[in-house]
Parts: C-alpha cells; sequence; structure tokens
C-alpha cells in the first residue's frame, strides 16, 4: 500500500526556502540593500542592528565583517551577550562552550528535569520545518530548522493549574560574553510566551538550521523559534525554560518599553523603533511584499491567548 504523506498546515513548498548561501550571508545582504542602518545601535538598543554602522566603525569591525565565501562560523549575527556590533559576534562567539550544556525545565511542572542537551534531544527527536522567519528591521526569509516542536516538552514536563506563562532564560557568563558586562541591560536575556503559545504546534525548539549543527552566533546549542513573532522572540543559546504563574516581563520589555510590546506578534499596522511594518524585504530575492498578519500562520494562531 502506498504511503500517502500529510502535508502539515505550515508547510512551505521547499522551492521557496530561503537559498543557504543567502541565509548565511544575509547580514551582509542587508548592509548592502541599507538595511539595519537607520540609526545608531544603542540609540536603538540593539534591537534593530546596525550593518553598516558596525563595518564604518572602526577597523576591527570592517576587518571582521566577512566576504560571501567565508564559511558559516564567520557570519555576522544578533546577539548582544557577545556585542552590539553584529560582526563582531561571530568571532567572540567562538569562545561560548556548549559542550556540557545543560538545560533545566522547573517552575509550576510535576516533572522538572535538569538534561544534558544531548539526552534531551534524545528524548525529544529531532525533525526538520521550514518556518518564515521575520525580524522587526523589515527582513523576511524562510529557513529549514531542524530540532523538536517545544510541544512535546511541555506536555514531557506536565504543567500544573498554576502554570499560566513560560519564560525563556539565555546563559550568563559576562566573562565570556563581553556584551554582558555592559550595565545597559537586564541580563540574562529572557522571553516569555503564554502557555497557550508555547504548547502551540508551531512553537520550535531548534538544534540545527540547514541540516548542520547550529553555530555558537546563531544560538547553539538550542535556540526557540516561534515563526508568528518577530525574531527577537527567537531566544538563542536557551539554559533554562521556567513555567510561571504571573506574566514576568521579557528582557526588551525591561530594556527598551518604549519600543517593544508583549507579544510580539507580526502585524503589518506596527511601528517600531520608528520602522512602519507594513513591508519586507525577502533574503535572496531582494523583493518587497507585503507583510502578513502573525507573519502568514495567522489561520494557525489567531485564537491563541496571548
Ligand atoms: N540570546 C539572544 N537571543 C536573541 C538575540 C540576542 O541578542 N540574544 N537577538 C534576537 C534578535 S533581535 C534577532 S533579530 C534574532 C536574530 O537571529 P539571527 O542571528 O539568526 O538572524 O535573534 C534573537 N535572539
Ligand atoms: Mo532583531
Amino acid at each position: 500500500m502506498a504511503h500517502i504523506k500529510r502535508t502539515q498546515p505550515w508547510e512551505v513548498p521547499a522551492s521557496r526556502i530561503t537559498g543557504e548561501r543567502e541565509y548565511w550571508s544575509r547580514r551582509r545582504f542587508l548592509r548592502d540593500v541599507g538595511i539595519g542602518s537607520l540609526g545608531g545601535a544603542a540609540a536603538l538598543g540593539g534591537l534593530v542592528t546596525t550593518e553598516a554602522d558596525a563595518a564604518n566603525r572602526d577597523g576591527r569591525a570592517s576587518r571582521a565583517t566577512p566576504s560571501r565565501t567565508a564559511n558559516r562560523f564567520d557570519q555576522p549575527a544578533n546577539f548582544i551577550e557577545f556585542s552590539q556590533w553584529n560582526a563582531e559576534v561571530p568571532e567572540l562567539a567562538r569562545r561560548l562552550s556548549t559542550a556540557n550544556w545543560s538545560v533545566s525545565v522547573g517552575g509550576h511542572v510535576e516533572h522538572p528535569m535538569n538534561l544534558a542537551v544531548g539526552e534531551l534531544i534524545e528524548l525529544m527527536g529531532e525533525e526538520e520545518r521550514a518556518y518564515r522567519f521575520r525580524c522587526i528591521e523589515g527582513w523576511a526569509m524562510i529557513v529549514p530548522w531542524s530540532g523538536f516542536p517545544l510541544r512535546k516538552l511541555v506536555e514531557r514536563v506536565r504543567p500544573t493549574a498554576a502554570a499560566r506563562h513560560v519564560r525563556f532564560v539565555g546563559f550568563h557568563d559576562p566573562d565570556v560574553a563581553p556584551g554582558q558586562r555592559s550595565e545597559m541591560y537586564p541580563w540574562p536575556y529572557t522571553e516569555v510566551l503564554t502557555l497557550d503559545e508555547a504548547a502551540h504546534e508551531l512553537s520550535f525548539i531548534a538544534t540545527g538550521v540547514y541540516g548542520q549543527d547550529l553555530p555558537n552566533a546563531h544560538g547553539a546549542p538550542l535556540r526557540l523559534v516561534v515563526p508568528w513573532k518577530y525574531a527577537t522572540k527567537s531566544l538563542k543559546s536557551v539554559t533554562r525554560i521556567e513555567f510561571i504563574g504571573h506574566r514576568p516581563e521579557s528582557f526588551w520589555q525591561m530594556a527598551r518599553p518604549d519600543i517593544i510590546g508583549q507579544d510580539c506578534n507580526v502585524d503589518p499596522n506596527d511601528r517600531i523603533a520608528g520602522i512602519s511594518q507594513a513591508e519586507e524585504i525577502v533574503i535572496g530575492t531582494g523583493e518587497w511584499q507585503a507583510t502578513q498578519p502573525f507573519n502568514g500562520y495567522a489561520d494557525l494562531v489567531a485564537g491563541l491567548r496571548t
């Protein structure tokens, strides 16, 4: 009997996935088209990054700017634990040791756990999902992540009735990550989902991208991916997942309450950090297109409690 492959509602045709080369070199592409050059990084608090400024800032940054052919470990990335200057991130992020990484999952759950990353992946399994990925800087792409649905983890630890929100916590190690020596920010980086959002079939924990492990600068060894929210929610290098009752403030709500709301759902009517969110530029093709509510996932997530 023939096996019929069921199409999941979030699947996109493989032909629409952003090319791997375009994916890795996107920060360079954005710099070339002038995205992310809208103001000083400090003025925008690192939430909107500054490719052009970083390259011009001083010799140090421009020397770190990779060529199109540079390998994936050299590509600029937004990861302010290391630096507000994207071009400096890959070099600095090499120092993060992910070999003995463990993740704790706790709070209002029946079965808290603290596992080495390898054990967690073994428990959860791995699959690949291509999702739209959209940043408030106005760029969009379709990225093939590997990893596991967050929902599996939620089901495993069994939240109690008191759990309403889920907080994701990044690492805190100022000795390794020089950005964390800045007192401008409420370290560590944290993000928050409602329990409904965390348990939604689209919420994902990525371990890899384009079939390879995540490079450090991209959030190794585990990264949250929430495709209907702006990319700022997709917290890199998770160390702790906490189920809590009250709604805690996220890192950006604490750092820049003037520019970012709590839900971060992609919305064409938004204006964030002075940037209209009505349109987006597609990485690779350079086309501008209309932003879709909930980043194109409205049918799947519009009813969720935020
Ligand atoms: N821990 C951590 N996660 C983070 C960030 C960060 O600075 N630290 N930056 C966020 C922002 S603002 C964006 S746009 C994306 C960038 O992801 P990328 O480098 O894969 O494009 O990561 C998000 N996750
Ligand atoms: Mo961002």
